[in-house]
């Protein structure tokens, strides 16, 4: 048993020099290596290693929130991310780096380098195409949640995942609070422009949003209906001219499959609110379309053709009445997509109020046309809170209405 160090670069050569698989992987010895700190996210150490004849990505738990020392916090979190690795990685072949190692005395996950990548976020920033990753996205969402849940596995299949990932109590706790409960009281984490106290008490005191909130509290906790990734907003994931990566999984449980389009959507929607270019608008807004209408059709085509051994809608049970296991599905996606709308919204509030807000405005520089952008953001959230949305089509519509804004001439840089 070594004890846990926290890695520098120095350490990451140590680390690796002496781990022949992965060593031989660079190639050279251990003074031939590159080794950059690229940590972007809130909670840990991320290094890319660049050897004479490969590269490799290594990533370790620190004992707190890496961007607040004083948040303190157990290391397990790579443990799950491994283990959300290795169950997805198969199941949609390319769309995750290569899972290479995982240390359990160290924390530390050692996978493939997406050197050359960048989050969809910041492509998105710069104007790249949503519509193709966002197919693809649909495709992934459809085959993770799918194949590990129970429409595609005997439940004695699920147990083991469901067991292990109802460990994952430290992140999911973090969803809890900062997605689903901080945004609808005071705590010092939260934090927003002045401009919007108005907006931000409105809603606190709104008690058709606040019986939602708690009906999505619920649904999160309550309804284990797939191995989600649980944080899938657009700096998880990571896309190059021709791949697209989904990459920290580290908030992996057993969820509403909602939850993860929720998130995709809300993101999507919040890139929609922060532009004032209409073909922009219309580009996203086509993503969302595009998003949703692939995870439904490659979900039902899953369910039709890969339920083999399932014990949900068992053909048997259904043999003198196959038009009702239609009728089914079609329920059940409908029900994914009342959930997808909740945790869209409510994905959105806590990015313009919450503690880990978004990155999508900070190009207006003026703090009024910020603040006036943001106020669409969180009406759109509040309107899909209050009043779901029946489909994918009124959802893009009450997008359409309520983050429209006219042409502004206010000072700032796209
Ligand atoms: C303290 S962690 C804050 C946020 O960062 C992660 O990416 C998740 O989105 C989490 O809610
Ligand atoms: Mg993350």
């Amino acid at each position: 048993m070594t004890a846990y160090r926290t890695l520098d670069p120095e350490g990451v050569k140590h680390f690796l020099a002496a781990r022949r698989d992965l060593a031989e992987r660079l190639g050279g010895e251990a003074q031939d290596w590159t080794v950059r700190e690229v940590s972007d996210g809130n909670l840990n150490l991320v290094f890319l290693v660049f050897g004479p004849s490969g590269t490799l990505c290594v990533k370790q738990s620190l004992p707190h929130v890496r961007v607040d020392p004083d948040w303190k916090m157990p290391l397990d979190r790579t443990a799950f991310e491994a283990a959300w690795l290795r169950r997805i990685e198969p199941l949609a072949p390319g769309l995750t780096p290569a899972f290479l190692d995982f240390d359990p005395e160290q924390f530390v996950l050692t996978m493939e380098c997406l050197n050359g990548f960048v989050t969809l976020r910041e492509a998105l920033s710069k104007g790249a195409d949503p519509i193709a990753p966002s197919r693809i996205l649909g495709g992934f969402v459809a085959r993770s949640a799918f194949l590990t849940s129970y429409f595609a596995q005997p439940f004695e299949a699920v147990a083991p995942d469901l067991a292990f990932f109802s460990g994952n109590t430290t992140l999911t706790r973090i969803t809890v609070d900062l997605v689903l409960t901080d945004p609808y009281r005071e705590h010092p984490r939260n934090h927003w422009l002045p401009a919007l106290d108005a907006d931000v008490a409105a809603m606190r005191a709104d008690p058709r949003i606040i019986a939602r909130i708690g009906a999505l509290q619920e649904r999160f906790l309550t309804t284990p209906q797939a191995l989600l990734h649980g944080d899938l907003h657009s700096g998880s994931i990571m896309i190059s001219d021709r791949d697209v990566r989904v990459i920290d999984g580290e908030f992996s449980l057993y969820g509403p499959i909602g939850f993860d389009c929720g998130l995709y959507l809300a993101h999507l929607a919040v890139a929609h609110a922060a532009t004032n270019d209409v073909a922009r608008k219309e580009a996203l807004t086509a993503a969302i379309r595009t998003f949703w209408r692939t995870f439904c059709s490659d979900f039902l085509y899953l369910w039709k053709t890969q339920a083999n051994g399932a014990d949900l809608y068992t053909p048997t049970t259904f043999s003198n009445a196959p038009h009702e296991l239609d009728t089914l599905r079609a329920h059940f996606i409908s029900g994914v997509f009342h959930d997808a709308a909740g945790f869209a919204a409510a994905e959105i509030v806590r990015r313009l109020i919450g503690y880990a807000q978004t990155s999508d405005f900070d190009h207006i520089q003026d703090e009024q046309s910020k603040a006036d952008r943001q106020r669409v953001a969180l009406s759109f959230a509040c309107d899909l809170l209050r009043d779901a949305p029946a489909d994918i089509d009124a959802f893009t519509e009450r997008l359409r209405q309520d983050t429209d804004l006219p042409s502004t001439t206010s000072p700032e840089t796209t």
